[in-house]
């Protein structure tokens, strides 16, 4: 099979473990190419940390892109996290309808909010300018704050009734996107998993909740999902490797006492996940 190769737009922390620090080596791991467009360098990332430096890089991208397209550079995925303006949203907009062909993957994390708060750095406008690139997009990853806020759904803590997440991912399918993966699920205290849904029965996935807040799980899970989806690997597959891999890290990043804000150990995952990936590959080929 021909080396995939996919695009990561999201900003470089420099220091913190997430977005394109964790994007890069996890979807490299699984044996795929990745090429970046960074959205914007940050000292470190903004949860939890104060006096961060931000350097925005919007007027970067559409030169970046048109470079590509003088080469004839072509993608078999788009995946952006986290934007360094609101005008970043239509400049990302307009290089996928650039970049867009039949048989390529525009997934969107849509990075804005967690724990019910959208991020200080983004104004209320934000989750509203996202649902256009969200329209554009084949596959929809979003938290469950972030569910809520692109399709105006009041926030509420879990555990969730199924009708609940039905309906959200529902809404979400009809900003557009022909896959909704929502993270966060809990239907009952003690579990937390994923919903991935097109349209037909939602599937779900849970494990036993670790408890705490682990910065930079969200690119942790969307990553994996990716690298596991770009070497063939269905849907529903890809969402446990992608639940599991983030579970392993987290209980990891617990076991070493680090501080959560520099992000979770997936460093010592890596090779495990390559072979796992690989032997799913391998399974999604007999079938
Ligand atoms: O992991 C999401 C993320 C990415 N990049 C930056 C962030 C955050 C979440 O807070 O601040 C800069």
């Amino acid at each position: 099979m021909r080396q995939k190769r996919i695009v990561a737009i999201h900003d470089i922390s420099c220091v913190g473990r997430c977005s394109l620090t964790v994007a890069l080596p996890v979807i490299s791991a699984a044996g795929v190419e990745v090429s970046v467009i960074p959205t914007a360098v940050l000292s470190t990332h903004t949860g939890g940390f104060y006096g961060y430096t931000y350097r925005d890089l919007s007027d970067d991208i559409l030169p970046i892109a048109g470079h590509w397209q003088s080469l004839g550079l072509q993608f078999d995925a788009f995946y952006t996290g986290f934007l360094g303006s609101y005008r970043q949203l239509d400049i990302i907009a307009e290089l996928f309808e650039r970049f867009k062909r039949t048989d390529n993957l525009m997934v969107v994390d849509p990075v804005m909010a967690d724990h019910g708060q959208l991020y200080k750095v983004y104004d209320s406008s934000f989750p509203i300018g996202m649902r256009k690139l969200c329209k554009k997009a084949d596959i929809l990853v979003p938290n469950i704050t972030e569910a809520c806020l692109l399709t105006d759904t009041p926030y509420r803590e879990g555990p969730y009734g199924e009708q609940f997440i039905e309906e959200l991912l529902n809404k979400l399918l009809e900003l557009g996107p022909g896959w909704a993966v929502l993270t966060g699920v809990c239907f009952e205290e003690g579990h937390l998993g994923v919903a991935t849904c097109s349209g037909k029965a939602p599937r779900y996935y849970f494990r036993d909740k670790i408890e705490g807040i682990y910065h930079g799980t969200g690119d942790v899970f969307a990553s994996t999902l990716l690298a596991a989806l770009m070497n063939g690997v269905g849907m529903e597959t890809s969402a446990r490797v992608a639940v599991d891999f983030t579970v392993e890290c987290i209980g990891r990043t617990k076991s070493g006492a680090t501080d959560p804000r520099y992000g979770v150990n997936f460093e010592a995952g890596l090779k495990g996940l390559a072979e796992r990936i690989y032997r799913e590959k391998d399974k999604a080929k007999n079938r």
